[in-house]
């Protein structure tokens, strides 16, 4: 497998919640490396550009007014497979569907308010990094615990 970059985003309801610390701890605890990370209160037009796959969808503004509702963490995480391995460990779009042990899972109740977003494919992975990120917000560094992880 390869080492892969993935957009990893907490929705306002997440930030809100105070659910900040319990989300980036289990994508740290796994051992992805955090390279990018900042709070900020997206604009409509990036809310809109992020999601223009669904644009044709009826709950389009709805999710719209909600991403823009209040700040969100913006976070880029690097590792072996780590776009599939960050949408396993967020769990189902529905979070009743969500399996138990999952972000989605364990602390939320409702697709709408489903508190985490987490890049579906590398190509996607790359695109929305380049969106929200600017140039020199993203860092390139080794972590004292990379042998002990990776062979
Ligand atoms: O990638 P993921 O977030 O799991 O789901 P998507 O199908 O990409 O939809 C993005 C986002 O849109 C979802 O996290 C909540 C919202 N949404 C919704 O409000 N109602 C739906 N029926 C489907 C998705
Ligand atoms: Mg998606």
């Amino acid at each position: 497998e390869q080492v892969e970059e993935t957009y990893i985003m907490i929705k306002p309801d997440g930030v809100q919640r105070g659910l900040v610390g319990e989300i980036i701890t289990r994508f740290e605890k796994k051992g992805f490396k955090l390279s990018g990370l900042k709070l900020f209160q997206c604009p409509q037009d990036l809310a809109e550009e992020h999601y223009k796959d669904l644009k044709s969808k009826p709950f389009f503004p709805k999710l719209i007014d909600y991403i823009t509702s209040g700040p969100v963490v913006c976070m880029a995480w690097e590792g072996i497979g780590v776009v599939a391995s960050a949408r396993k460990l967020i769990g189902s779009t529905n979070p009743l569907q969500a399996e138990p042990g999952t972000i989605r899972g364990d602390l939320a109740v409702q697709t709408g308010r489903n508190v985490v977003h987490g890049s579906d494919s590398p190509e996607n992975g790359q695109r929305e990094i380049a969106l929200w990120f600017k140039e020199g917000e993203v860092c390139e560094w080794t972590p004292a615990q990379a042998p002990w992880l990776i062979e």
